[in-house]
């Protein structure tokens, strides 16, 4: 029986309080409005950000369902959608691309004015939500809401993929793997016979250390503290792996150095002042360029010497890798089915969506890389 135009009833993983564990809940979710998607939830993919959600140091309004790096297949479309059909393979958005506003005009940006991450309203664009569980309204979380068997998502927020895409895989590309493969390629635009350092060997740490392969970097130098992800980031092309903990210097003297003055490109992805600091500071003072992809908690300053710029540094950022989502998704996807980059060696863990919490439990321990829940 169709579900076109119905109220659907399903299971979801509700966030009513921060810092507690997820409530798996029977919600509704009620049928796409115009330029609206209703999407049925194949795979999604446990980002840290998630969990920033959860302790509040990513700011969204509760109850929430969280969830942004998923796959799934169109159950239905509002009127108006042209984007999509049901039965279409697609990955939600969590930065949107309009195609209308100044940002998705500009050839180099991608951080569409129509987001809901600086200044979240947890809501669909026109302002309301489309799930109940118990009576109240539940949030949307930046747009996409994947811990939920159905979600809903403008029309803005979803691009359609290659029907034969293994979604349980590619979901990793609504996130994670494209944030730091895009940091190293669009970005900091790593280029061949390069010297680079990644700071933080998370999932998105490791999909940069492949992004800088991709681009032909010549030496690539891992940096964590937690050593037991060296195996797995020399297996993505890190040369060279090193724990800040194993030197009395600052890492940064030490990575100079290694490299006779220091990195050509360097990536901060774990979300520390600390270590935003060092990746500026072990880049090349007249060339090198550091990126920051991790996101301090808080809303916190960070002072710095200007100098460190003055000579010649680049300092960079970038949402998503830089990539316009609907431009760059597609492609993306057909590259990873091409084989032309790793997405496996990312994937440590998969259980059955019921199990959210568990997969939590085994990000926060450093267990996981990428744990992907299936429905
Ligand atoms: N020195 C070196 N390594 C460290 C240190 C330290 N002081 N502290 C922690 N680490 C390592 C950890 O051992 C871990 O291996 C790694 O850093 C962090 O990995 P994860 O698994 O926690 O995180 P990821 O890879 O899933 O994501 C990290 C980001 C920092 C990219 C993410 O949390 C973030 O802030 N994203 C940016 C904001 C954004 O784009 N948000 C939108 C959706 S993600
Ligand atoms: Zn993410
Ligand atoms: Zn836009």
């Amino acid at each position: 029986m169709s579900t076109t135009g119905k109220v659907i009833k399903c299971k979801a993983a509700v966030l009513w309080e921060l810092k507690k564990s997820f409530s798996i809940e029977e919600v509704e979710v009620a049928p796409p409005k115009t330029y609206e998607v209703r999407i049925k939830m194949v795979a999604t993919g446990i980002c840290r950000s998630d969990d920033h959600g959860v302790t509040g140091s990513l700011v969204t309004p509760l109850p929430v369902i969280l969830g942004h790096e998923g796959a799934g297949i169109v159950e239905s479309i509002g009127e108006g959608v042209t984007a999509v059909k049901p039965g279409d393979k697609v990955i939600p958005l969590f930065t949107p691309q309009c195609g209308k506003c100044a940002v998705c005009k500009h050839p180099e940006a991608n951080f569409c004015m129509k987001n809901d991450l600086t200044k979240p309203r947890g809501t669909m664009q026109d302002g309301t939500t489309r799930f109940t569980c118990k009576g109240k309204p539940i949030h949307h979380f930046i747009s996409t809401s994947t811990f939920s068997e159905y979600t809903v998502v403008d029309e803005i927020s979803v691009v359609k993929i290659d029907a034969a895409a293994p979604l349980e895989k590619v979901c990793l590309v609504g996130c994670g793997f494209s944030t730091g493969f895009g940091s190293a390629v669009k970005v900091a635009k790593v280029t061949p016979g390069s010297t680079c350092a990644v700071f933080g060997l998370g999932g998105v740490g490791l999909s940069a250390v492949i992004g800088c392969k991709a681009a032909g970097a010549a030496r690539i130098i891992a940096v964590d503290i937690n050593k037991d992800k060296f195996a797995k980031a020399k297996e993505v092309g890190a040369t060279e792996c090193i724990s800040p903990q194993d030197f009395q210097k600052p890492i940064h003297e030490v990575l100079k150095e290694m490299t006779g003055g220091g990195v050509d490109f360097s990536f901060e992805v774990i979300g520390r002042f600390e270590t935003m600091m060092e990746a500026l500071s072990c880049c090349h003072e007249s060339y090198g360029t550091s990126v920051v992809v991790g996101v301090p908690p808080g809303s916190q300053n960070l002072s710095m010497n200007p100098m460190l710029l003055l000579t010649g540094r680049t300092w960079k950022g970038a949402i998503f890798g830089g990539f316009k989502s609907k431009d760059s998704i597609p492609r993306l996807v057909a590259e990873v089915m091409a084989n032309k980059f790793p997405l496996d060696p990312l994937i440590t863990h998969v259980l059955p969506f019921e199990k959210i919490n568990e997969g939590f439990d085994l990000l926060r321990s450093g267990k996981s890389i990428r744990t992907i829940l299936t429905f």
